[in-house]
């Protein structure tokens, strides 16, 4: 079996991630797929050096082995808070008045493209599989490639495939697909994002595409591009939900909530998800239904990410203001209807406040897929399961169409849908957690990576 190298902008061993355990949905994804399979996983230590070397730092921690650089101040400037998080991110969250076009960006991004390429090439052999992850190394697979690279590569993209009148406004798209072409694989999270990405090929670059089989031949070279909905580590996060901790976490939410309904939210704090327009949807029920105030409570658990960031800085005040404007207006001295917490917390507590709550809100304003909105359906209890409360623009809703699905843009629409929520007999709860569960529990993220890397192993490699 050839080895799987996996490569990606952070690498986050279970280890490294230390007790906030504040790590997003990628780095969960990629550790189980490496326990899987033997292999190693590259990328950027997290840590600035003043002057680039090149050193790797290899490591081996709970079935692991890492490899990793360390980057100057102005690469992570640049194609980390810049290209990456302040052009690629907002615009392929449809945030186009988010995005920012800077050229110093671009150059970055290309650098630290080549700096990977550069450093990561050493490490690889002959038969051994190569997987790029994300929109920070979209350029790495032609960079590989022009240091004679042979290998099969594939590229997997977490975030959504913006429409193409809106990925046209990026200086230089045509040559950021090119380069993504070089790969020979791309996954996308769910059909729409890949029919997005298959309708730019054919009308902006002219491309032959096969809808059928996801096959797009430019310049003589074919590449095939498919969609494989990620999942969690199902039987990893079972066995979490068996530990003290888990229950101890669970105990403690519902003692402090008691006679009132615990309905909850985990994000990171990011303009994607939706916070504030959920909280306005939150303000909107209790509008509606002040006498409910009681019988509710919003737990929003949401760990800072890209504190660097102006438009992070943004949303986290707005947040704040928010959630400060409900409970200033809304508390009693002995009831507080919305609990903010800013940290992170390990997933055997997570698993225990999912099981708490009888109400998951997760509402993001566009998403590639959101791994919360299943680890909330795993950790349900199936004798009294929870409502799932899914954003229609989840990249998840294709798949989870027995939530019940919302406009997170709309307050009315939330809060309709929080008072069906807190309604719900159980008989319909069980009857809806009942489907979401064959799809959480089987498409989950081992079958995930079987599927990508399977498909991947099955294309011929390119003559020589
Ligand atoms: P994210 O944007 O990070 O991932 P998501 O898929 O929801 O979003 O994953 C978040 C992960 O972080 C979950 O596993 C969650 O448990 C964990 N997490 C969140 N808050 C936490 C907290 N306070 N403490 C501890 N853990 C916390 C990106 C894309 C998604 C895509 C994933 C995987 O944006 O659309 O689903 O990659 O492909």
């Amino acid at each position: 079996m050839s080895r799987l190298v996996i490569i990606s902008n952070r690498v986050a061993v279970p280890k490294a991630r230390g007790a906030a355990g504040a790590q997003g949905g990628l780095a969960g994804a990629l550790n189980a797929a490496l326990r899987k399979n033997k292999g190693i996983w590259f990328g950027w230590s997290g840590q600035e050096i003043e002057k680039f070397t090149g050193g790797i730092n290899i490591q081996r921690a709970d079935g692991v082995t890492t490899a990793t650089i360390d980057l100057e101040h102005q690469d992570v400037e640049e194609y980390y808070n810049g290209y990456a998080n302040s052009t690629l991110w907002p615009l392929f969250h449809y945030r186009v008045d988010l995005t920012e076009y800077e050229r110093e960006f671009g150059r970055g991004y290309e650098r630290v493209n080549e700096r990977f390429a550069e450093s990561v090439l050493p490490l690889i052999e002959h038969d051994d599989m190569v997987w790029v992850h994300d929109y920070h190394l979209i350029p790495l697979g032609e960079r590989l490639r022009n240091r004679g690279i042979k290998n099969r590569i594939g590229f997997f993209l977490h975030i959504p495939w913006p429409p193409t009148r809106l990925f046209v406004s990026l200086p230089y798209h045509e040559r950021l697909v090119r380069s993504l072409l070089q790969y020979d694989l791309i996954g996308f999270q769910n059909n729409e994002w890949l029919e997005s990405f298959l309708h730019y090929c054919r009308k902006e670059l002219e491309a032959d595409v096969n809808e059928e089989t996801g096959e797009v031949t430019l310049d003589g070279w074919t590449t095939i591009a498919r969609a494989y909905p990620i999942g969690i580590d199902y039987d990893h996060f079972m066995e979490k939900g068996e530990t003290g901790e888990a229950r101890q976490a669970q105990q403690r939410l519902m003692s402090s909530t008691r006679h009132r309904t615990a309905m909850i939210g985990v994000d990171r704090l990011d303009y994607s998800k939706g916070l504030p327009e959920r909280v306005d949807g939150i303000g909107r029920f209790f509008d509606a239904y002040p006498e409910r105030i009681r019988e509710l409570v919003y737990i929003q658990i949401a760990p800072p990410s890209r504190g660097d960031i102006g438009t992070y800085q943004q949303i986290r005040t707005l947040l704040e203001q928010k959630t400060g404007q409900i409970n200033g207006a809304r508390s009693e001295v002995d009831v507080v209807p919305i609990r903010y917490v800013n940290r992170g917390y390990a997933q055997e507590e997570l698993f225990g406040f999912y099981r708490a709550s009888k109400i998951g809100l997760v509402t993001p304003l566009r998403d590639g897929m959101n791994l919360v909105a299943k680890e909330y359906i795993a950790a349900q209890d199936p004798q009294d399961p929870g409502v799932l409360i899914l954003s229609q623009f989840a990249g998840a809703a294709p798949q989870l169409q027995d939530a019940l699905l919302v406009n997170p843009h709309s307050p009315d629409d939330l809060a309709h849908h929080i008072r069906l929520a807190l309604d719900m007999p159980l008989s319909e709860r069980k009857a809806r957690w009942d489907k979401l569960i064959g799809t959480v529990r089987d498409d989950n993220v081992i079958e995930w990576t079987e599927d990508f890397t399977s498909d991947l192993a099955a294309i011929p490699l390119a003559e020589d």
